[in-house]
């Protein structure tokens, strides 16, 4: 089964409890990043984690590997399960990244290619392909991918196996769940659950949408 993860990015504690209190019984993970820690603070992951789901830190980390390995170590400390970077930083500054994540019993997980308009002006010319073969060399545990360019997310695929795809762009960006479900092991939603008047349906939904990994 694809797992639906929510892309959990209100910036109020309120909003973001109740959305995921609703939302936690139909998704298999959460994701928060800067809208959400920006606005409360990196002490709402230890708050997300009572919902007992695995909760990934998208600060799309791209810096030296230095840098990547002191914020992946907060990622961590604050109790994150799984950290995602760019990778065109290059394979040592995700490397730092991947360590992190593994000697935390974490995951790694590496941007590939964007899923918005802007997203196919430098990664499609051979980048978002050397990132998934970058994410092969380092050991890293898969990439994100759009799921509004299915066909380009099929091409990663070939080149990353069978680690992990989560896809963002499902739903407000327009992206099929029908399309990208059967590619991929995660697909992501933000706004057309925490934007729903029942974000609780809305999750019931797409978790009824999302399909079998084929
Ligand atoms: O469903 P949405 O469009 O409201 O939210 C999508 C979420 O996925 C939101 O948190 C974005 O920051 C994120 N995202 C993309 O939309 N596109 C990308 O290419 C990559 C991400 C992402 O999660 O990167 C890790």
């Amino acid at each position: 089964m694809t797992d639906l993860i929510l892309a959990l990015d209100p910036t109020t504690r309120t909003d973001a409890m109740r959305i995921a209190s609703a939302a936690a019984p139909h998704i298999d993970a959460i994701k928060i990043g800067y809208p959400l820690i920006l606005a409360e603070g990196l002490g709402i992951a230890k708050e997300l984690k009572a919902f007992g789901l695995p909760l990934i830190a998208d600060f799309k980390v791209a810096d030296i590997p230095n840098t990547n390995q002191l914020i992946a170590q907060q990622v961590f400390e604050a109790g994150f399960s799984g950290i995602i970077c760019h990778g065109f930083p290059g394979s040592d500054s995700v490397k730092a990244c991947v360590n992190v994540a593994h000697d935390n019993g974490g995951e790694c997980y590496v941007v590939a290619e964007m899923s918005h308009p802007g997203g196919a002006e430098f990664f499609q010319s051979g980048t978002a392909e050397r990132i998934a073969r970058v994410v092969i060399e380092t050991g890293a545990d898969g990439i994100i991918a759009p799921a509004t360019r299915p066909e380009r997310t099929r091409i990663l695929r070939e080149i990353i196996g069978t680690r992990k795809i989560l896809s963002p762009g499902v739903g407000a960006q327009g992206g099929d769940p029908d399309a990208i479900a059967g590619l991929v092991d995660g697909i992501i939603v933000g706004r057309a659950i925490y934007e729903s008047n029942d974000p609780g349906a809305a999750a019931a939904r797409y978790a009824s949408l999302r399909g079998k990994r084929t």
